[in-house]
Parts: C-alpha cells; sequence; structure tokens
C-alpha cells in the first residue's frame, strides 16, 4: 500500500474470517477494521450468541478450531452431553469453553453493556490488536424464507442443515437498528483507504450489513476502491450454502452472478483462477477483475490472498 491508510473488512463467520487472518498478518495491527454480521445472532438456552462475531474474536485471538472454522480449539462437550442427558436441546453445539463467552456477553448485555463495548473489552482481554465491531448494537434477526414458512438462521443453518429450499431473506428489525457508529464514521472519515467484502456468504452474511439504514449509501459515496471476493469458485460454495441458495433462488451459481449482485456497491471483484472465462462478462459490468488462486487452505493462501487485495485495491485507487 503506498497511502498508510485503513481497510475495513465486511465479514460474516467461517470464510470471511479466512481472509481477515490473511490480512490480520499482512497489516499492521492498527490498519484493521472489522465489520462482523449480527444478523445470525440469537437468543438460545438463555443465552445471548454472537456467531460471525465468535469466529472473527476467536480467529484473531489464535482461539479458533481451525478444522470447524467456529468455536475454540481443544474444546471439551461436558456441558452438551450433560445438557442431552437432561433432555436438553442440543442441536446447536456449545463448547465447555465457548460457553463461557456466551455467559460474559449474556450478563453484559443484561447489566446494560452495548455489544460492541462488550467486543472491545474482550478483544483487549484476548490482546487482539486490530478493530473488531459488530455491525450494529440493535438487535437484527435474518430470516430464511422457505416453502414450508419462514426459520430464524441457526434454526435454517445448524439445526435443518440448510435442507429448507429457501425463496428469500428478511433481516427482522433492520429498519431500526443503527449502524455500528465507529464504522460509519470511518466511511465517511479520511484514513481507510479500502473497503474488503470477504467471501462471506453474500445472502445471508454480507447482505445484512450493507441493508442497515444507511451503510449501502455510505459505502456509495466512499471515495476508495471497494473490492469484493468471490465466495463462489468453479460453481460451488467454498463453504456453506451459498451456490445452492443461488439455485434455489432461480440465479446461477456463478462467480458471476455475485458480481451482479453487487454490482452498484463494488469498483472489483476477484475471482478465482478457475472462473478466469468470467473475466470479460464481469468487467462488461463495469467492475474491474482480478483473477487469483482464491481458495484458502492453508495460511500462506490466506496472507496471498489478502495480499491480491489489497495490491487489487491500490491498482483501482491509483487509476482514479
Ligand atoms: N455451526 C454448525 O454447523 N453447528 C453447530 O453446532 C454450531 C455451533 C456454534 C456455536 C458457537 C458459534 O459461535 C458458532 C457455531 N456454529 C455452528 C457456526 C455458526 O452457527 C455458523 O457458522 C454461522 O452462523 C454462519 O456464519
Amino acid at each position: 500500500m503506498t497511502e498508510a491508510g485503513k481497510i475495513i473488512a465486511l465479514s460474516g463467520g467461517v470464510g470471511g474470517a479466512k481472509l481477515v487472518l490473511g490480512l490480520a498478518r499482512v497489516l499492521p495491527e492498527d490498519a484493521l477494521m472489522v465489520v462482523a454480521n449480527t444478523g445470525d445472532d440469537f437468543s438460545h438456552l438463555g443465552l445471548n450468541i454472537s456467531p460471525d462475531l465468535d469466529t472473527v474474536v476467536y480467529t484473531l485471538s489464535g482461539l479458533a478450531d481451525s478444522e470447524r472454522g467456529w468455536g475454540r480449539r481443544d474444546e471439551s462437550w461436558t456441558f452438551m452431553s450433560a445438557l442431552k442427558g437432561l433432555g436438553g436441546e442440543n442441536w446447536f453445539n456449545l463448547g465447555d469453553g465457548d460457553l463461557a463467552l456466551h455467559v460474559r456477553r449474556t450478563e453484559a448485555l443484561a447489566a446494560g453493556q452495548t455489544l460492541s463495548a462488550f467486543t472491545s473489552e474482550i478483544c483487549r482481554i484476548l490482546g487482539i490488536g486490530q478493530t473488531i465491531l459488530p455491525m450494529t448494537d440493535d438487535a437484527v434477526a435474518t430470516i430464511v424464507e422457505t416453502p414450508e414458512g419462514p426459520l430464524s438462521f441457526q434454526h435454517y443453518f445448524v439445526r435443518d442443515r440448510c435442507e429448507p429450499a429457501v425463496t428469500g431473506f428478511r433481516f427482522d428489525g433492520i429498519e431500526q437498528a443503527r449502524p455500528n457508529s465507529e464504522f460509519l464514521a470511518a466511511l465517511v472519515g479520511t484514513d481507510v483507504s479500502a473497503v474488503i467484502v470477504t467471501p462471506s456468504n453474500p445472502f445471508v452474511s454480507v447482505d445484512p450489513i450493507l441493508s442497515l439504514p444507511g451503510v449501502r449509501s455510505a459505502i456509495e459515496a466512499f471515495p476508495g476502491p471497494v473490492v469484493a471476493v468471490s465466495p463462489i469458485v468453479g460453481g460451488a460454495a467454498i463453504k456453506g450454502p451459498a451456490a445452492k441458495m443461488m439455485a434455489e433462488l432461480g440465479m446461477p451459481a456463478t462467480a458471476l452472478a455475485v458480481a451482479e449482485h453487487y454490482r452498484d456497491l463494488i469498483d472489483g471483484f476477484v475471482i478465482d483462477e478457475a472462473d478466469a472465462d468470467a473475466e470479460d462478462a464481469i468487467r462488461a459490468l463495469g467492475v474491474s477483475v482480478s483473477v487469483t488462486q482464491s481458495v484458502m487452505r492453508n495460511l500462506d493462501d490466506r496472507k496471498s490472498l489478502a495480499r491480491d487485495c489489497l495490491a487489487f485495491a491500490e491498482r483501482i485507487g491509483t487509476a482514479r
């Protein structure tokens, strides 16, 4: 980067956190602000659970389970087996260590602390130097519409294993929700050099962030480059139900269709080498394209994709 500006990364859970980790490893600590989706937050067993936020926190603190992508590594599951033995709801797996974070958050929110303040305190305790912000401190619930009726996100995703066909999405509470003020201030300020939309699910991880009042217009007005990374590679989602959702929504499960989804918002789109033949069609949307090896199997891949995204954003920025 020639300008030592900050980078804002918009992220959901597992897929987004991989690139966030790459960015964290190649940028100075104070140069990364991660805005995490909270549309999949829910109250379960009396606890306030923020899965995407926690995935980013665990990933940047080195506590994440890298195989599962969510939860803590070296986890034990005594609580879950005891819960099951007592006839409790056991479809959502809460590890013993992970439970501590949900208990702390539930206590903090009940005592009147905001989710942002709580997250910031946890980041400090866990030694995370980057800024991690929940997209909002207000309640927003992603609802998945299916032919059998609406499902709350975690019921769709975890309990029903993404099996129901989706017909659409809504984000309950979004009209009243106020976007994170630090995020909005950064977008209108002068020290952010690029916005990166990580390869999270466009419909249920990124769209909730973009749908918060004022966010889309603030990103449209942001003078620097906005670059998104395709979560679809070779017609399949790297992880999760994005490709299945696209097919059910009647759109092709392609990188081009994701670029079309984001076209009004982005200046650049990063696609995998496997999708190089879509380059011209994406350029025809008025979006710059970078073709790279985008599948993140290990830390080197994460850092390499992060460097590619930053260099691509810089090229777009200087071409203006
Ligand atoms: N995902 C699963 O597929 N099964 C689980 O049992 C599960 C538990 C869980 C507990 C805490 C947490 O922070 C995340 C958890 N996730 C689980 C992941 C999570 O629900 C999804 O990855 C996101 O909501 C989608 O981004």
